[in-house]
């Protein structure tokens, strides 16, 4: 049999525009989902675990990941109810596993989840793509937010060109612009304000880098004992970007920081969901040397490139393009399945699903941006190509 990972596809629930019959039909066999209905820091009730899988396995598919069980943040900040909310997380896993979920995705990024300054950057070609920049994100931060201290995060050249990218905004474009970094949060609208922000990060006054990998790691010495009694995996899921944003700290960045969270309670359990395409904005991840290092503890991946440019800003390369070799991230994934097969490894596939896409064709003709990054047409060409890269791999190796 022809060595392949499992393959996936993120799935926003019964209001996805992009249906479970379309996941099907573009060939994956398993969903990654949540029920995004629930407010962050709720226990999720095991009846609508129930609910959410029959829909999906009722569509011929496998519930193979929840992305994501969100922390609520006073588990981050540790302070406020931050018990509770560790209590109604440990339930949570236990509904889970009592369902049969065995996959968590969860992230410890403070405040906002992943942070993009354009939503729909044109490439050359005319597709759409999520773009970062950081002369876009310090205008963010400067004019708009108004965060004391946010100019000396950036050069004079920085600041100049931020200047510059403000003035040019008409008003609805600056409104347009802010809710676009602020109101992105997976599958949730929270509508968040700037006042909002200010709050969340009043919260995390005095949080430098150290404290926060301290309140994750308790957060894991405390969890991951029921995940492992409930038979549940956890995968913490990379910042993105891979540094800090909003003066706030990012402990997730780095080959370091898994070193340490792996190390901070060694049970199988405590895992990563290894985003290569969160990792890859900071040169200095060696993806495939992360493969091989962390590989029996990465229980999935969200398999998607960037392209750096050398002004500090990227943007979302195709699948198989960008800064990184995704040829020698797969080979090696499929390396490591391997090595859990001769190990007798039950979990020996590892899932994965092409992360974004790129919005093209028909795509660019709907109402956009439901989910940025989350079109169809953009993510079943990954899928396809991401498949057959790995097929060709796969049986070189048997040759
Ligand atoms: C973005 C996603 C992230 C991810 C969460 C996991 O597209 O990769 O939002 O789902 O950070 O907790």
């Amino acid at each position: 049999m022809t060595l392949s990972m499992q393959e996936c596809m993120r799935w926003y629930g019964p209001e996805d525009s992009v249906s479970l019959s379309d996941i099907r039909q573009a060939g994956a066999s398993g969903i990654y989902t949540s029920l995004h209905e629930l407010e962050y820091g709720e226990v999720w009730p095991q009846e609508s675990i129930r609910a959410r899988k029959r829909l999906i396995e009722d569509a011929g598919l496998k519930w193979v990941a929840v992305e994501s069980l969100p922390l609520h943040e006073e588990i981050k900040t540790r302070n406020g109810n931050f018990k509770h909310y560790i209590n109604n997380y440990k339930q949570s896993l236990k509904n889970l596993g009592a369902e049969g979920i065995d996959l968590v995705i969860y992230n410890f990024m403070p405040v906002l989840d992943w942070v993009r300054t354009d939503l729909a950057y044109r490439l050359k070609d005319g597709s759409e793509c999520l773009f970062f920049d950081p002369v876009q994100f310090a205008a963010f931060e400067i004019y708009m937010l108004q965060r004391p201290g946010s100019e000396n995060d950036y050069t004079t050249t920085q600041l100049e060109a931020a200047k510059e990218f403000y003035a040019s905004m008409s008003d609805k474009q600056r409104a347009e612009f802010c809710n676009s970094i602020i109101d992105i949060f997976p599958g949730k609208k929270m509508s968040l304000k700037l006042e909002d922000i200010h709050e969340l990060l009043a919260k995390y006054k005095g949080t430098d880098a150290n404290t926060l990998k301290q309140n994750h790691y308790r957060f894991l010495q405390e969890v991951i004992p029921i995940a492992e009694e409930v038979g549940v995996k956890m995968a913490v899921h990379p910042d993105d970007p891979p540094f800090p944003i909003l003066g706030l700290p990012r402990i997730v960045s780095t080959a370091d920081d898994v070193r340490g969270l792996l190390g901070a309670v060694e049970s199988p359990s405590n895992g990563i969901c290894l985003c290569t395409g969160s990792f890859s904005p900071r040169a200095s991840n060696d993806l495939p040397a992360m493969v091989r290092e962390f590989g029996s503890r990465i229980h999935c991946t969200h398999l998607r490139s960037t392209q750096r440019n050398p002004d500090g800003s990227f943007y979302e390369a195709s699948h198989l393009g960008g800064s990184i070799d995704m040829f020698e991230i797969v080979r090696e994934l499929l390396l490591e399945m391997k090595r859990r097969q001769d190990d007798g490894r039950k979990d020996w596939q590892i899932p994965f699903r092409p992360d974004h896409g790129h919005t093209i064709l028909d795509d660019l003709n709907k109402k956009r941006p439901e989910n940025p990054g989350y079109s169809a047409i953009g993510r079943l060409k990954g899928l396809a190509e991401l498949r057959g890269l790995q097929l060709g791999i796969a049986r070189s190796f048997q040759k």
